[in-house]
């Protein structure tokens, strides 16, 4: 047999002393069904919302529970952007056992639900605890952010889009008595079933302007989030033909902003019929035009320990071009660098574990973990009995595969590893043993 050595030890090295970092996506799953978003309990499992009505639990380590946590199917809408779209747990979801989900019903208008999970089994939800909090109608299919977040106040944030079509025609982002093209800020810890925190800048109680608005003039915030150190809410907006916008809204900020579409699309002029004077709109921190993607995709400013260079830094993506970038304010400047590139992916959603690592879910139904690979502590040596390896290895549900094969290979503990990273264009001939002292991503 072939004895054949990765040199994957020698590479890391010169990439730790050219500074470079070195982003790596680490397959844990390629059998969701259309990911549309990821988040955690609180604890250290994974939650994966299916576009489709599913939410799925990935244990740690990777193994993916075989029953789903909710089945939503007979209840949600699922088309182009329409579906199961949000997920939050409640801050105290140990103790209470609440999370909130978003999602488009059957007859087409979003829902805000809370439900509980089961009091015997912490793996279900218990469907009979459904509670809708609030639902309004999406004119058309397509803009229906659905994303849902706690603020470092406790609050929930909820994104809606402009409600759809193009160019926002009924100018609803504007307009301050509809849900649509909204950020919403609600109190679901007082009320029945929730209340408007105090501060809610434009509420005005029944009737007149959206109670629940924090800020508007959005078009399609389909993913938005929080620095939970700085408390800074970052908000990604797809934009129309032209330009996509990332908008940051400072810790402590008093709510209220106007995000501009559409009258602006980025910094720039789309429709200024009826538009309020420039100086009130918040434009965005950065815009990337449709030469480098065309629907942007949010993320999380990274503050998990594994990959220390990715300390502070924004996260995010585009879903056309499957391009990751990273975004920092340094020195007076926001510098944006491209991290990552795979164009055959279709990066609908970030999520982030209790310790702040990052993964990315793909319309195509694979879940991630985003992986540095200059700071990965390199592993002791493994063996590999080998079948035909392609380039590509994971871990999935305690086996390990290669991309080009079904043969899975047991004889390694997988406790201590998830991904191993093999030079693009590798391949071993059939019965080749691998002596590799590889780098490995897989702490969440
Ligand atoms: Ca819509
Ligand atoms: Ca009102
Ligand atoms: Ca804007």
């Amino acid at each position: 047999m072939k004895q054949i050595l990765i040199l994957f030890t020698i590479l890391l090295t010169n990439l730790k002393l050219s500074g470079q970092i070195n982003l790596k996506l680490s397959l844990i799953s390629k059998n969701f069904n259309k990911i549309s978003n990821i988040t955690n309990s609180g604890d250290d499992r994974m939650f994966v919302v299916e576009q489709t009505g599913k939410i799925r639990i990935v244990k740690f380590g990777g193994e993916i529970q075989a029953s789903p946590f909710l089945d939503l199917e007979s209840k949600v809408l699922f088309a182009g952007e329409m579906g199961l779209l949000g997920l939050a747990f409640h801050p105290q979801f140990k103790t209470n056992g609440y999370f909130f989900i978003n999602y488009i019903d059957k007859n087409q208008k979003t829902v805000l639900a809370r439900y509980r999970v089961s009091q015997t089994d912490s793996t279900v939800a218990d469907t009979s605890t459904a509670t809708t909090l609030i639902t309004f109608a999406q004119p058309y299919s397509n803009h229906n952010g659905g994303d849902l977040h706690f603020g470092p106040d406790g609050y929930l944030y909820i994104s809606s889009g402009d409600g759809g079509s193009g160019g926002d025609p009924q100018d609803r982002g504007q307009n301050l008595t509809t849900f649509l093209g909204k950020i919403l800020r609600i109190d679901v810890d007082s009320g029945q079933p929730y209340s408007i925190p105090a501060g809610n800048l434009f509420a005005d109680g029944p009737g007149g302007n959206i109670d629940e608005i924090w800020s508007y003039g959005l078009r399609n915030p389909w993913r938005f989030s929080f620095d939970h150190q700085t408390g800074d809410m970052w908000i990604a907006d797809v934009g129309q033909n032209a330009y996509e916008e990332i908008n940051l809204e400072p810790a402590g900020s008093t709510g209220g902003k106007n995000y501009g579409w559409r009258c602006y699309e980025g910094n720039h002029s789309y429709n200024l019929l009826n538009c309020p004077d420039i100086n009130t709109i918040t434009f965005p921190v950065f815009e990337y035009s449709h030469s480098e993607g065309c629907s942007v995709t949010g993320g999380f400013v990274y503050r998990g320990t594994q990959f220390p260079v990715l300390q502070g830094r924004y996260l995010y993506a585009d879903f056309c071009a499957g391009k990751i970038w990273s975004l920092r304010f340094d020195a007076g400047n926001w510098i944006n660098e491209l991290l990552f590139q795979d164009v055959s992916a279709r990066i609908t959603t970030f999520g982030e574990s209790k310790y702040g690592e990052l993964f990315i879910g793909d319309l195509n139904g694979k879940l991630y973990q985003i992986c540095e690979l200059n700071s990965i502590v390199s592993q002791p040596d493994l063996v590999l009995n080998s079948n035909p390896i392609l380039p590509e290895i994971y871990f999935s549900d305690g086996k390990i595969f290669s991309s080009g094969s079904v043969n899975p290979y047991t004889s390694v503990s997988v406790n201590a590893f998830r991904a191993i990273f093999l030079e693009p264009g590798f391949r071993a001939e059939s019965g080749a043993v691998f002596v590799a002292n590889v780098g490995v991503c897989g702490r969440w």
